[in-house]
């Protein structure tokens, strides 16, 4: 396909916005094709990528042309490919537009990601308009051949490997940081608000081992502030509590965040996105699902677990299960001193475990090539 549209809703943080803009530039950049990025939110978009102007109703991000999607936003003639992220409605207008479009556009509803087992068999379903002569078609990201994969930059694992082997120092050092010191551990920290963060801290802090907690300016602040015994924090604050040492950082470019997860040992993440940038940066994770009504998240959350201790040892799946669980409210799982414990023991093994899980997930193709392939299979020939 030489032409696409991406219609991108935020609704809330950053994980719309992020998923759309990584599809965009993937598809612009890898496949040669002409994207137009059409988003509701553009002060939202200018947080992960600083360069966007959120007042300009059009401008051109790294080939990526990206429009204000408005009320009055006036879209053209449709592409060839349409994507709705994440079922965020396209505009009536925009929809009849295609109808007349020869050939119809090939539309795609970029549904999120989830590991759970139902996934495979919706992924690829049409959905035939009930008026319009347009099918749409659910594209469900995943973890397995029978979805449609990850999103992951063709030069992603080769840029992880290089900023390993060669940057890691001055990385540190630009972040004011030595080296880390032997059995210290640097750990990110980018977390919804959660009842367990004092468990944890209080842990860290009375541990053996050296914590130097590196945290992105958001929504974790206010908590890890209280437990500080401070008003507020701000990016730049460096405070120590025993073994523990608090960093609290700009919040970064997705490309610098990306730097980040690689650079530690461990790290914490959240939502869509940054839980699957953490699986590429071959690092330990703990994740923390999206919060859903009526605890739906914890079903992901489960399926994720049992697809990644998939072969582990029982201490070190044991140690995953019960971080996750309690970091995510599940009713049960130990407290945040004993996961912590349990996780210390098994460090080296979740270390070498989390470089097999992304050499397994990166086995299997990515998003954009089977996005692409879907898309052309889907393509109606012209009369
Ligand atoms: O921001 P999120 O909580 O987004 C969520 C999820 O996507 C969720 O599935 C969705 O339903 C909800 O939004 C509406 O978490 P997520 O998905 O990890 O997205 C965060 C993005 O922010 C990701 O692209 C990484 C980026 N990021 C930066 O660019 N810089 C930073 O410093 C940090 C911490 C994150």
């Amino acid at each position: 396909m030489r032409t696409w549209d991406i219609f991108c809703k935020v609704i809330d943080n950053y994980g719309d916005i992020g998923v759309s803009w990584r599809l965009a530039r993937s598809l612009a950049h890898e496949q040669g094709s002409r994207v137009r990025l059409l988003v509701d939110d553009l002060a939202a978009f200018q947080r992960i990528r600083p360069e966007i102007q959120p007042d300009r109703a059009q401008q051109v991000c790294e080939g990526v042309t990206v429009c204000a999607w408005q009320q009055e936003a006036v879209f053209g003639e449709p592409a060839e490919a349409v994507i709705e992220a994440f079922g965020c409605t396209l505009p009536d207008v925009y929809v009849a537009a295609m109808a007349t479009r020869i050939p119809s556009p090939v539309w795609i509803n970029l549904e999120y990601l989830s590991a759970e087992s139902w996934v495979g068999a919706h992924h690829g379903l049409p959905s035939p308009h009930p008026q319009l002569p347009l099918t749409k078609y659910f594209f469900f990201p995943g973890y397995t051949r029978q979805t449609g994969g990850l999103l992951r930059e063709r030069d992603l694992l080769a840029r992880r490997s290089a900023f390993v082997q060669h940057e890691i120092e001055a990385y540190w050092r630009a972040l004011g940081l030595a080296a880390p010191v032997p059995g210290e551990w640097r750990i990110s920290l980018f977390a919804y608000e959660n009842p367990a963060l004092a468990e944890l801290l209080d842990a860290w802090r009375s541990g053996a081992d050296p914590v130097t907690l590196l945290v992105p300016e958001g929504r974790i602040l206010p908590q890890l502030a209280k437990w500080l015994g401070l008003g507020a924090l701000q990016a730049g604050d460096a405070i120590r509590r025993d073994a523990l040492q608090v960093q609290v950082l700009p919040f970064a470019s997705q490309d610098d965040y990306d730097r980040l997860l690689w650079a530690c040992d461990l790290n914490f993440v959240r939502g869509e996105d940054s839980c699957v940038r953490a699986q590429w940066a071959a690092r330990p994770l703990v994740w923390q699902a999206y919060p859903q009504a009526e605890g739906a998240h914890h079903d992901k959350l489960e399926a994720l677990l049992a697809l990644y201790t998939e072969g582990l040892e029982p201490p070190a799946a044991q140690a995953v299960r019960d971080a996750w669980r309690r970091w995510n409210g599940v009713p049960g799982a130990p407290d945040m001193a004993a996961c912590w414990a349990g996780w210390r023991a098994q460090r080296d093994v979740l270390g070498a475990h989390a470089a097999a899980w992304q050499a397994r997930l990166a086995d299997q193709p990515g998003l954009v090539e089977t996005l692409v392939e879907f898309v052309e299979n889907k393509r109606p020939q012209a009369v």
